[in-house]
Parts: structure tokens; C-alpha cells; sequence
């Protein structure tokens, strides 16, 4: 386990010491968080923030409580998957089929050409190491303007997984087979439908609460300051995904160019944690990022409630009772 550098303590009222995560939640550069939970396990997988070049693997974090969190290093390299020669990007890993699917960006494809786009890789664990599920991308090539990168998949409740991805404004998504590992039309006989709300710029993310489907997003550009969430709520996956507003933005007394989340639920009834990556105040390097968590809620009548971001970051929240 990793010591509790970035954990804080924190006096009670009533003389009881508790500590909260800290944030950011641990150490090092690294970008686009994906949270899940596993079990009685939380589990952390970002972006190793670096120059493209170096992004030839990623580490992964795990926790039992939110606060403590162990480091497991390179869960994915390119020493698994023959085809990644940089940029390893945001990904996004599901327990499916007694196993579990390690989806990613790599190599910043700019045209059909080039080879890269989204990948998988498979393990019997979630602290991998992952292996290249198919020898080549699952998505390879440029659709409807969709950069392939920021891939999200979403288990929606009649066990139909979808994929929402796509970078350079334009969002994706499509619906997958259900060993992951390649799509399948839609009813319309159509692989790709595009679904890009009003501002979007990359990183989709798919929640369902309450028989609603919460799609969100990232604005602005990620080497700045003005990076942001914003979100729509929908009747149904395919949208329409009307904006409805920013949830997390930068915060002068905190930090910049707040962006390119994911939501995990906590232990407790309707209990929501963002996870998402930030710059420090001191920082104006594109890939001085780093990942952090805060609380998120939902109002009475189920809009999410703009976050307020902090340095403490979040009480424990132990799955295993
Ligand atoms: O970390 C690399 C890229 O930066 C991601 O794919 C984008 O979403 C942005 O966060």
C-alpha cells in the first residue's frame, strides 16, 4: 500500500481523528481517470501524463475504502500489444464474462492511414497485465469526424453493452458484441451513429440513475485552463443528449482545466464520487495533470449539482462491511 502521504487527517468536533483521501490522490502526472469498482474493491485507471512518445503504458490504482489507494504498475504496456507505439490514452476497463476488458486510445491517429485508434487487451485480474485481445484496434479508423480515443462502455440494464468514443468534437457511439470484441449493427443496420451533444469535445462518460441516462462530457481544450464537464440527461443511450449545463470547471483557489471524469458509486444509498484530473495552480504544462475525487450529488429532482472541488478530497467509504 501506498503510505498516506496524500491522505490528510482531520480532527472531529468530537476529538476523533479521521482521515480524509487528499487530493490530488496520488502521486505523479496522470490524466483521465476511470473509476470502477470491482467487487470490494475501487479501482483507478488513468492516463500516464507524459510527452506522447512515453505513453507506452499504464499504471493502475487500487483501493479498499477510497482514501488508501496501492499502486500497480504498467497493468498495460506496449510489451502486450504490438501494435501501440505512443500516445496510450484514457481507458476505460469492465468485468464482463468472468473477465475483464481493458479498452484504450493509442498512437493519436490523424487520418485512415495511420495505424491505431481503440484497443482491448484481457486479464484474468484487474491488475492485468492485459494482452492484446484482437492484434489490432477495434475501432481503426476515422467516422463522422470521431477521432478514435476517449472510449467509454456502458452495460445498460437488458445487459447490452455500448461504446461512446471519439475526440476532435465529435462523439460516436456503438453497440457491442457480447464478448466485447467487435460491433454489431444497429437495428437500422448502421455500426456507427453519431450522438455529439452542443460544445462536446472529448471524453464521454454514461450514467444511469433512476431510469435515466446522465451522458457527460469534456469542453475546451485539455492543455489549458478552461477544460470542463458539462452534461444532458436522456430518456434512452441513443439521446437526444440536450446540454443542460458545466458540472466541474476550474476554480481559481484550487486548480485549472478540471476535466475528462468518471463516476463511481459509493458504499452508501445514492452516495457519488467524481473522479477527474486537474492542473495545480502552479502549473501551466499541458501535462501537469493530476487525478483527484470530490463528492457529486444530485438534486431533488435529479440534476447534478455543479462540484465543488477541494484539496481534502473524501471521507472514507469501505465496500466490504
Ligand atoms: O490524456 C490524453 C488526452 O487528453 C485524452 O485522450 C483527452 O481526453 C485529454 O484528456
Amino acid at each position: 500500500m501506498l503510505s498516506c502521504t496524500y491522505c490528510l487527517t482531520y480532527a472531529q468536533s468530537n476529538g476523533d481523528v479521521k482521515e480524509k483521501s487528499g487530493n490530488p490522490l496520488f502521486e505523479g502526472w496522470y490524466a483521465d481517470p476511470e473509476g470502477a469498482v470491482f467487487g470490494d474493491e475501487y479501482w483507478i485507471y488513468p492516463t500516464y501524463s507524459a510527452d506522447f512518445d512515453e505513453q507506452t503504458y499504464m499504471d493502475a490504482f487500487s483501493s479498499s475504502d477510497l482514501v488508501h489507494w496501492t499502486k500497480h504498475p504498467r497493468v498495460l504496456s506496449n510489451e502486450n500489444v504490438s501494435w501501440v507505439k505512443r500516445a496510450l490514452w484514457a481507458p476505460a476497463v469492465i468485468q464482463a464474462n468472468g473477465k475483464y476488458y481493458f479498452f484504450f486510445g493509442a498512437n493519436d491517429i490523424k487520418n485512415n492511414e495511420q495505424e491505431g485508434g481503440i484497443g482491448v487487451a484481457i486479464a484474468d485480474n484487474p491488475a492485468g497485465p492485459f494482452k492484446d485481445a484482437l492484434g489490432k484496434p477495434l475501432i481503426g479508423e476515422i467516422v463522422n469526424g470521431a477521432q478514435p480515443i476517449d472510449q467509454f462502455v456502458f452495460r445498460d440494464d437488458d445487459g447490452q453493452y455500448y461504446m461512446y468514443y471519439g475526440g476532435w468534437g465529435h462523439c460516436n457511439m456503438v453497440k457491442l458484441a457480447s464478448d466485447l470484441l467487435s460491433l454489431v449493427p444497429f437495428d437500422d443496420g448502421t455500426l456507427y451513429k453519431e450522438v455529439t451533444p452542443e460544445n462536446y469535445v472529448e471524453g464521454p462518460f454514461m450514467l444511469k440513475r433512476n431510469g435515466k441516462y446522465y451522458f457527460m462530457w469534456s469542453e475546451g481544450g485539455w492543455g489549458g485552463p478552461d477544460y470542463c464537464v458539462a452534461y444532458a440527461i436522456s430518456d434512452s443511450p441513443f439521446g437526444p443528449f440536450k446540454r443542460e449545463g458545466k458540472i466541474l470547471q476550474q476554480d481559481p483557489s484550487i486548480a485549472t482545466g478540471a476535466g475528462h471524469h468518471s463516476v463511481i458509486k459509493g458504499s452508501g444509498k445514492d452516495e457519488w464520487y467524481i473522479i477527474y484530473h486537474r492542473r495545480p495552480l502552479d502549473e501551466t504544462a499541458a501535462n501537469s495533470r493530476v487525478t483527484c475525487i470530490d463528492r457529486l450529488y444530485f438534486d431533488e429532482d435529479g440534476f447534478i449539482k455543479p462540484v465543488k472541488m477541494t484539496f481534502e478530497g473524501v471521507e472514507p467509504s469501505p465496500l466490504k462491511k
